[in-house]
């Protein structure tokens, strides 16, 4: 879908780009380069519109937030009578209709007896939630020595304070450590191409890995561990898929030692892996979710914990007039989030977009890994609609040869997503087959350009 109503050319000669701190942006390289294919005019469905007019198809659906596509119909109309309205409503002792369905619906989506619903502006702000949730779970049963959080190598999970200590990105940790939680382990990641290297779907290797789990456990004693945290598909890091029966085994030691399991299913929730959640993706169930992003499409910041009920069950004790849980945010179910996820939700249920993630995923599986022999390819997975490949690094120079593959896929007119030297595709559930193709065969000329 092209937009030529939003083609027009912005002049961004004049605008001054020094006071805007970018996130997580090489600042000063994007300052001096001043790249017009990076300056986005519009979105509409798969694409984005530059300052100078060009399209670029959205090949990791915003940053894997939007899959319904930009701008849709539905999502637009629902914001805006919303803002007409009712602009904000407090969130703490009160509450409208909508939030009310809206965690119902939610709940009735999620996996198990996961059917409490708790609002948050981010993914980020949903961890530090979930992690707090599962701190006072255990104290209020008269559990208190159990502190300790087990995340895992390579994991992302946000860049709230208790998010960067479970995560496992150095360069996201380092700069922090003296906030770090205390009495955090990690897990071993799962990502081995000399054993599970161009794997389609989950890997056959690595369910084993989980038993690190059980050495965790024997070390520091499950008295002493309050949770642990694991993205069922790592994406940030590039997309690692866990290996078959993996989260089961984490699922079946947690159990054992009275340990909750914390899926971060920000990236996964919501249709990406072909079902509504990783944990029914992948065939295991948390004791808490956290989700944010396409919960409505990236519209208006959201996230949020679905906690099994009970762990709401064990914090509501004391008197009833007193507040249960010391936590929340302003915008905790802001009206406007509220509403594009109800969109959202009608428009992933009445259009089987789950099912169309999974279709999408089998002709990015076919694209992705013909890619395969390809100069500098050196691992390539992926899952539904999730993928990634690995280039040789240029020697000395981490991770400029995927910013190189990047600048080039721009020019082709195509956004993909670079970490170190891994490139992500995430791309959105409307995507066509022909877009699908396209997108792969940019990435070969892309690889062949940068080699
Ligand atoms: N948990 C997970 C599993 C995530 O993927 C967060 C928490 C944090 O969410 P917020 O809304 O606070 O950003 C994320 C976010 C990428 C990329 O390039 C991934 C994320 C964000 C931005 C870019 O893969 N994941
Ligand atoms: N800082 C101050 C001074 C505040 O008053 C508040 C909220 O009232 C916050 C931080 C937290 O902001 P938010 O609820 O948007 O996370």
């Amino acid at each position: 879908m092209t937009d030529t109503a939003h083609a027009a050319m912005i002049d961004t000669a004049d605008l001054n780009l020094d006071p805007y701190w970018m996130p997580f942006t090489h600042n000063r390289y994007f300052k001096q380069q001043r790249p017009a294919n990076r300056m986005i005019a519009s979105a509409r469905g798969a694409y984005y519109t530059t300052v100078e007019g060009q399209q670029l198809f959205d090949g990791l659906s915003g940053l894997w937030c939007s899959g319904l596509g930009h701008g849709h119909p539905k999502i637009v109309e629902a914001v805006q009578r919303q803002v007409a309205e009712a602009d904000y409503v407090p969130a703490f002792q009160l509450g409208s209709p909508a939030t009310f369905r809206l965690a119902d619906r939610i709940a009735s989506l999620a996996p198990g007896s996961l059917d409490r619903v708790f609002f948050t502006n981010s993914g980020s702000e949903a961890v530090d939630t979930a992690m707090k949730m599962a701190l006072g779970y255990h104290r209020l049963r008269g559990e208190s020595s159990r502190t300790r959080f087990i995340g895992r190598e390579k994991a992302y999970h946000g860049v709230g304070l208790g998010g960067v200590s479970v995560g496992g990105m150095v360069a996201n940790r380092k700069m922090f450590a003296p906030l770090m939680v205390p009495g955090v382990d990690h897990l071993p990641h799962t990502h081995n191409p000399a054993e599970a290297g161009f794997s389609k779907g989950q890997p056959a290797w690595g369910a084993h890995l989980a038993d690190e789990l059980e050495r965790i456990v024997a070390l520091h004693d499950a008295s002493t561990i309050a949770a642990v945290i694991v993205e069922p598909m790592q994406g940030s890091v590039g997309v690692v898929i866990p290996p078959v029966g993996y989260l089961q085994r984490l699922r079946d030691i947690c159990s054992k030692h009275g340990i909750l399991l914390i899926f971060d299913e920000v990236i996964c929730g919501f249709g990406r892996m072909g079902d509504w959640f990783g944990a029914q993706a992948f065939g295991a169930t948390p004791d808490l979710i956290t989700f944010a992003k396409g919960v409505n499409n990236g519209t208006v910041p959201m996230g949020g914990v679905i906690a099994d009920q009970k762990i709401y069950d064990t914090y509501m004790q004391g008197p009833e007039y007193a507040v249960e849980l010391f936590h929340g945010y302003t915008y905790s179910g802001h009206p406007l989030a509220v509403a594009a996820a109800h969109a959202t939700l009608d428009i992933l249920v009445d259009e089987g977009i789950p099912q169309r993630f999974a279709e999408v995923g089998k002709r990015l599986e076919a694209g992705v890994h013909s890619l395969r022999g390809e100069p500098n390819v050196t691992d390539i997975r992926n899952f539904s609609a999730a993928a990634a490949f690995d280039l040789t690094p240029i020697e000395g120079k981490p991770g400029l040869r995927a910013i190189r593959l990047f600048e080039d896929a721009l020019k082709r007119g195509f956004l993909i997503r670079f970490t170190g030297d891994t490139i992500a595709l995430a791309p959105p559930a409307i995507s066509t087959d022909d877009e699908i193709d396209a997108l792969i065969e940019a990435m070969r000329a892309s690889i062949r350009a940068v080699a």
